[in-house]
């Protein structure tokens, strides 16, 4: 970005004193922010133009979320200056790592699909891939999350700033988005200003800077139906870019949430379209659509729409260019995120688009006329019935490839939750493991780690992660050994200097740190790991001679508004944890922290920490996760159950390299089909269960019994679908392995070590060359 720190300094000053404002590092932020902005806009211009000369085939990744987490950092990492420019501030008297805490952080992404979007974006710019997002600019992003007196409560976020912020509004490519109205004509419509904002992707080196995409809704200029008042369509205008996941629990809601996933379709493709330099019949080889989750799936009748109606084509020939053109990954088998419309919905809102997916599907089921199938199988192949729109069978058809994120999952969509599916389109499945970027976990959350092994085997692994498998060298050798047990406990230290805050007694770095943070959900079992912090604080109390290794077990995630499950979930953690905290006898043992607002900026504190990842999800039911990768990446041993990529991570590095538990993916989905999971055995059976349960029934661990509620019904009333209490003893046995295994040091380092070696197949540079090369054929040229 600067020549030398010298100029960095000069130019910085410059700028900074020209400024009205108080010269404090919040204007450093902006400054900074300005600087960067100017500096890349040649390079962004250059990359378009080198696209559009070499007529590159271009990818469009469309994804209702994009959690890519503060970028000042990050891109100065990219542009190879974070170091000078560290330097530089340093010698101003300003600390960047001040600076950077005033970036607001985009709350574009609710979790892992939306983080995983982000990551690839970072992997195509820096493979110098054509690769740009579309998205929505959410004026809210996610909530900010607080807790009081134990529960979560939710407040909203306002992220964007005028000052320091990287993207650039295109007014000159704003269009109008019509809902309502008549099938065809779009008369009586209510028309909706999408305002494309551009935000510049740096790839590392800055060498390629695509773009990422966010739309923006405004009122149109266009007259507003006669039986809406100014306020009212003014105030539903702007809610479609207000906020991630509105509450659908009622039709306003449902309604809004398929505004945002047409707005963001319509305007993207339409916009893709029209700046097109190629035949419409071309498209398949000039353009990629990758439709993330079942969210954008409404890209397939929109293109099919747009083929139709405004180029003319026949079906079949639209149908051909659709189906060429558009792929779709899914993230999860969890029945609550498949989405399914009802029809009228969708009619009222979108009618040409219905009329559309009902000719998709009519066409699809004479297909299917002519097959022996069985009622179930017709079921499981309709696209739309008993009056709703499956959107993810919708996806299937309309796309040429579909894949799943982790090769068990993949086997479970094609054996189980999509066989019908699968058997007519064998060829289109295919499984890519996901991937994170190795720049932003490791290099920029981790630099010390990373220096650390640039001075052990070259810096080739920057580019090439997979080569990081030449750590394995130094997996016995005593003195690297001593620098990444170092590594490890500076990253402790500076993580308890971020949270001391909140935590109510002093966190011993010699303690193990043990972490769990994502989402709070059923399937990913929170539940499981406080009911056993809570067992080890009656055990410790009454039997004298348990006295185990101290550990501090840190949690972070959010639950989603509506969710009461979740939320007293995090109720519980809260008062074990200040159960356990307050007691002198057991905090010696075992410490609990709760971290506020988990969020990608913690995450990067959080991550480099640990000794132990905690990735204990019921089988079959993650898809992949990431956050096993990040930790991976930084010397923590995963303890997990066989499930999502945890199976390849225990593939990679060896299952003597981590702690896998619990029931087996097929276990789970035997019990599921034959309904013989009891939980009351379970309790009849094992009296320290028992007591915990009795705790948990008599409100102990929630401060009330009315706060224990849901855990209750969901636990007991419902049978566990997440088998809680069935796999606790076998969780319970294998911490107590990791527990051995911390006091042999050397091995535990050793085991650390190969972790980090095992993790560059995880980088996600991997998973987007996969993909360029076996979906999205991007070396394709014209
Ligand atoms: O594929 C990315 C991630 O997506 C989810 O978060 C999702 O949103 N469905 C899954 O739950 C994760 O397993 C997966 O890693």
């Amino acid at each position: 970005m600067f020549g030398s720190k010298e100029e960095f300094k000069e130019h910085f000053m410059r700028r900074f004193e020209q400024q009205t404002e108080e010269q404090s590092p919040q204007t450093a932020y902006a400054v900074l922010g300005d600087m960067l902005r100017e500096h890349i806009q040649e390079d962004w211009e250059r990359t378009n133009t080198r696209y559009a000369e070499h007529k590159d085939k271009q990818l469009y990744y469309f994804s209702i979320e994009f959690l890519i987490g503060r970028l000042l950092g990050q891109n100065l990492l990219n542009l190879a200056c974070y170091d000078l420019v560290k330097e530089g501030l340093d010698e101003l008297g300003y600390d960047l790592s001040e600076i950077e805490e005033f970036e607001p952080e985009p709350g574009l992404g609710n979790g892992g699909l939306g983080r995983l979007a982000a990551g690839f974006l970072d992997s195509l710019a820096s493979l110098q891939m054509p690769g740009h997002g579309c998205g929505i600019r959410y004026k809210g992003g996610l909530f900010t999350q607080h807790i009081k007196d134990g529960f979560q409560t939710e407040q909203p976020t306002d992220w964007i700033r005028e000052t320091g912020s990287l993207d650039v509004r295109r007014e000159d490519l704003a269009l109008d988005i019509p809902f309502f109205g008549q099938a065809g004509t779009a008369e009586n419509a209510e028309w909706v200003k999408a305002v494309p904002y551009d935000m510049p992707v740096v790839g590392a080196n800055g060498r390629t800077i695509n773009t990422l995409r966010l739309w923006q809704a405004e009122p149109s200029d266009r007259p507003i139906p006669s039986t809406k008042t100014m306020q009212i369509y003014e105030r539903e205008t702007a809610a479609i870019s207000d906020r991630l996941y509105p509450d659908d629990s009622l039709d306003e809601g449902k309604i809004l949430r398929l505004k945002q996933q047409y707005f963001l379709c319509s305007a993207s493709i339409r916009t893709i379209l029209k700046e097109r330099q190629f035949e419409i019949r071309e498209l398949p080889d000039r353009v990629a659509i990758q439709v993330n989750d079942t969210h954008p799936a409404m890209a397939v009748p929109e293109l099919m729409r747009v083929l139709l109606d405004e180029e003319g084509l026949d079906w079949d020939e639209a149908w051909a260019i659709t189906t060429r053109t558009i792929s779709y990954t899914n993230h999860t088998i969890l029945e609550e995120a498949m989405e399914k419309w009802d029809s009228y919905l969708i009619e009222t809102l979108l009618p040409r688009i219905y009329q559309i997916i009902e000719e998709i599907d009519r066409r699809f089921k004479a297909k299917l006329a002519t097959q022996q199938l069985s009622t179930h199988d017709r079921h499981k192949l309709s696209i739309i019935e008993n009056d709703r729109v499956k959107m993810a069978v919708l996806a299937v058809v309309g796309s040429y490839k579909v894949n799943g994120v982790a090769k068990l999952h993949t086997e479970i969509l094609k054996q189980r939750e999509m066989k019908e599916l699968h058997e007519q389109f064998p060829d289109k499945f295919h499984n890519k493991t996901n991937g994170i970027s190795h720049r932003r976990w490791l290099m920029k959350a981790n630099p010390e780690l990373a220096s650390l092994i640039t001075e052990s085997i070259g810096s080739g692994w920057v580019t090439e992660p997979e080569r990081l498998r030449e750590l394995d060298r130094f997996a016995k050798d005593q003195s690297f050994h001593a620098s990444f047990e170092a590594v490890k406990r500076q990253k402790k230290e500076q993580l308890i200097r971020h949270v001391e805050h909140i935590s109510d007694s002093p966190i011993d770095p010699d303690s193990i740190f043990d972490i769990h943070i994502k989402r709070i959900h059923g399937y990913k079992r929170q539940l499981m790991n406080i009911l056993h912090i809570q067992m080890l604080y009656d055990r410790i109390r009454q039997d004298s001679s348990f006295r185990p290794y101290p550990r501090t077990f840190f949690f972070g995630g959010k639950a989603a508004p509506t969710y009461d499950f979740a939320k007293q979930v995090i109720k519980t953690i809260n008062t074990v944890a200040h159960k356990v905290n307050s007691d002198p006898l057991v905090r010696q043992h075992v410490h609990v922290v709760f971290v506020e607002n988990y969020n990608v900026s913690k995450a990067e504190q959080l991550i480099p920490a640990a000794n132990v990842s905690e990735q204990i999800s019921t089988a079959s039911k993650e898809a992949s996760g990431t956050g096993n990768m990040k930790f991976m990446m930084n010397g923590a041993l995963t303890l997990g159950t066989v499930d999502g990529a945890n199976v390849e991570i225990f593939e990679q590095v060896g299952e003597e390299n981590a702690f896998p538990f619990g029931l087996l993916a097929e276990q789970v989905m035997q019990f599921e089909k034959d309904g013989t999971y009891d939980p009351q055995e379970i309790i009849r059976h094992d009296p320290e269960i028992r007591q915990v349960m009795a705790e948990l029934t008599g409100g102990q661990l929630t401060d009330g019994i009315e706060n224990s509620n849901y855990i209750i019904r969901q636990l007991i009333d419902r049978r566990d679908p997440f088998f809680v209490l069935k796999d606790l003893r076998s969780y319970m046995a294998v911490h107590d392995q990791m527990l051995m295994a911390y006091t042999e040091q050397t091995r535990w380092t050793e085991m650390a070590i190969k972790n980090v070696a095992a993790s560059g197949y995880f980088s996600s540079d991997r998973t987007i060359r996969q993909y360029a090369e076996e979906v999205w054929h991007l070396d394709r040229r014209s």
